[in-house]
């Protein structure tokens, strides 16, 4: 008798999650368009049974750069349907950094807006791409249009736990942007054990419905949101993107609310967010950046909630969470909470051993959730796992007697501001390249709004006039709009140790003050 292995493709546990009734509402949007559960299954497997016909190798890669829409997170789902591998890509991207992504990847098929298909598309064949589709917020595309002829039933794709779901680029603590590759099995466990510590809650508890109000290229707002309301049947509400009034309105609909720091500063500075508007919220959960002690507690006096904050990472998905339960303890701001059920995590000091408790050191963590490793860079990938298979995180912290963890900083150069990461030797390197620029620093400095912004310190070539707001204007024409620093200033000399080491810590401290800034 043949045994069947069960599928552990990650589509057929969040489609088991789906309600009974596949008639209701799945995901309203902002805009006001319902999407039943229904609509989900049949879009995801047409597009599933489109690619399918394209006859792309096991393992294809499927670029997409496209805004956020219903449609898009219908591709996910088929990509996940058919077995290939997804790989979403932030819309902030120019020319220069799609160019990195298709290039390193070389995805079989690239989805991206009409508006960029000239160039997109020139990339994509260049790095040997077999189709470019494209898919517009307003559901039009070429991709819809092949996808229309395409049968609604679809058998989903037999995968093995460890097989690839999805690659998500991340700057990781050193060198270019690596792509990190996230299995099945990676992506199911973490979902599933959110599912449990978070509470979600089944239709005969009420249900659950969650404002969804970010970018869907990332961790945050593809896996730990998207995945945490289908794999509980719970409808989504979909801000195309946020807006904190937009929010507001649907908070009396819904019940949970994910959201990086930035979100929760600007819905403080709405009037209407009061313990009135949020009544009938369960949970507003945080991360992706550090919460502000400020924030956590100007938004328990504001609304009566106290917001849960977690912590994780493109590499490793969700590794921390502070208690949903209060029998499991209160959730403590300025920590990230106790490690999440099936990850181990240990502070290390430099010398290699564990630090006691309370002591600071580099984060390491092992668990379900860690990735597989990052996409063709197999000596990157062994230099970022301990030899007894602990993943480095390059975060900062350390872990008090009950267990919670409080992240105190980053050993990687790296700037978080308004959730996004921004990778400043990535900068340094395009400023670098300007004429007339001898060397720059650039480094992330406290901003009211974003959590870090970034400041740029150059030093001209001798005899060349630089001006500050000719760089600026320079990165914005390159790069993602969210990695160009907010100020620029021109200096004499950069402060270095007996090394010749950039110190980047004076700089940061001289320009955290505003009255330092020559800007
Ligand atoms: C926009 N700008 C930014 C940012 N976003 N600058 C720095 N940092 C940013 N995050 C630029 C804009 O291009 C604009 O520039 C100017 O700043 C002001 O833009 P604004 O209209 O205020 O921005 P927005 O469009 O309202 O966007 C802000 C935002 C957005 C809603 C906070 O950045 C956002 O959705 N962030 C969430 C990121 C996220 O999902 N991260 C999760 C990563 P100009 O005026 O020059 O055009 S996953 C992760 O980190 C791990 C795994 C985890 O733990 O979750
Ligand atoms: P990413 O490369 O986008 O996956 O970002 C992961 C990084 O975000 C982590 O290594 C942390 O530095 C940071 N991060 C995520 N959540 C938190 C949090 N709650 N507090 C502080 N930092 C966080």
């Amino acid at each position: 008798m043949q045994v069947q292995t069960p599928n552990a493709n990650l589509f057929a546990a969040l489609r088991d999650g789906f309600p009974a009734d596949l008639q209701s509402v799945a995901v309203e949007t902002d805009s006001g368009l319902n999407y039943t559960w229904q609509d989900l299954l049949d879009a995801s497997a047409m597009l599933a049974n489109l690619l399918e016909s394209l006859g792309l190798q096991a393992g294809a890669r499927i670029a997409v750069q496209v805004e956020k829409s219903v449609e898009a997170l219908m591709l996910y789902l088929a990509t996940l349907r058919a077995g290939l591998i997804y790989l979403p890509l932030s819309t902030a991207y120019q020319s220069a950094e799609m160019a990195y992504f298709i290039e390193d990847a070389k995805p079989a098929v690239v989805v991206c807006s009409g508006r960029n298909f000239g160039w997109v598309s020139k990339l994509a064949f260049t790095a040997g791409s077999a189709y470019v589709f494209t898919l517009n917020e307003d559901r039009c595309g070429s991709l819809l249009e092949r996808a229309a002829a395409f049968s609604r039933s679809h058998s989903v794709a037999q995968c093995a736990p460890d097989d690839l779901a999805a690659i998500i680029y991340t700057s990781g603590t050193t060198g270019r942007s690596k792509g990190a590759m996230l299995s099945h099995g990676n992506l199911l466990s973490n979902a599933r054990v959110l599912q449990k510590v978070w509470g979600w809650r089944s239709a005969e508890e009420g249900g659950d419905a969650l404002i969804h109000a970010l970018p869907i290229f990332h961790v945050h707002g593809l896996f730990v949101a998207i995945h945490g309301a289908l794999l509980n049947g719970s409808k989504m509400i979909w801000l195309a993107r946020f807006d904190p009034k937009t929010a507001l309105r649907f908070f009396s609909q819904a019940t949970v609310f994910m959201g990086v720091p930035t979100l929760y500063v600007r819905l403080l500075g709405e009037s209407g967010l009061t313990r009135e508007a949020v009544k009938n919220m369960r949970l507003f959960i945080s991360g992706s950046a550090p919460l502000l002690i400020e924030t956590f507690t100007d938004w328990q006096t504001r609304t009566g909630h106290t917001i849960l904050e977690r912590y994780g990472m493109s590499e490793t998905i969700m590794l921390t969470s502070n208690p949903y339960y209060s029998q499991n303890g209160s959730r403590i701001g300025g920590t990230v909470g106790p490690a999440l059920p099936g990850v181990q995590l240990r502070v290390m000091a430099e010398g290699g051993q564990v630090v006691p408790s309370g002591e600071i050191g580099g984060i390491q963590v092992k668990g379900p959730g860690v990735f597989q490793g990052y996409w063709n860079m197999p000596e990157k990938t062994a230099e970022e796992f301990t030899s007894d298979g602990f993943f480095k995180t390059g975060d900062v912290g350390r872990v008090d007697t009950q267990g919670y963890v409080t992240i105190v900083g980053r050993s990687k150069d790296l700037i978080i501001s308004g959730g996004y990461n921004v990778y400043p030797a990535e900068i340094e390197g395009y400023i670098n390249a300007l004429p007339g620029v001898a060397e720059s620093a650039v480094v992330g400095v406290p901003d009211a709004d974003f959590g870090e912004v970034g400041v740029a310190v150059v030093i001209a070539k001798p005899g060349a006039a630089v001006n500050p707001a000719g760089i600026l204007a320079q990165l914005k024409s390159t790069l993602a709009n969210f990695k160009v620093p907010k100020h620029c200033v021109v200096v004499k000399e950069l402060p270095r140790n007996a090394m010749g080491k950039i110190q980047k810590n004076l700089l940061r401290a001289e320009y955290s003050e505003p009255q330092g800034r020559e800007v």
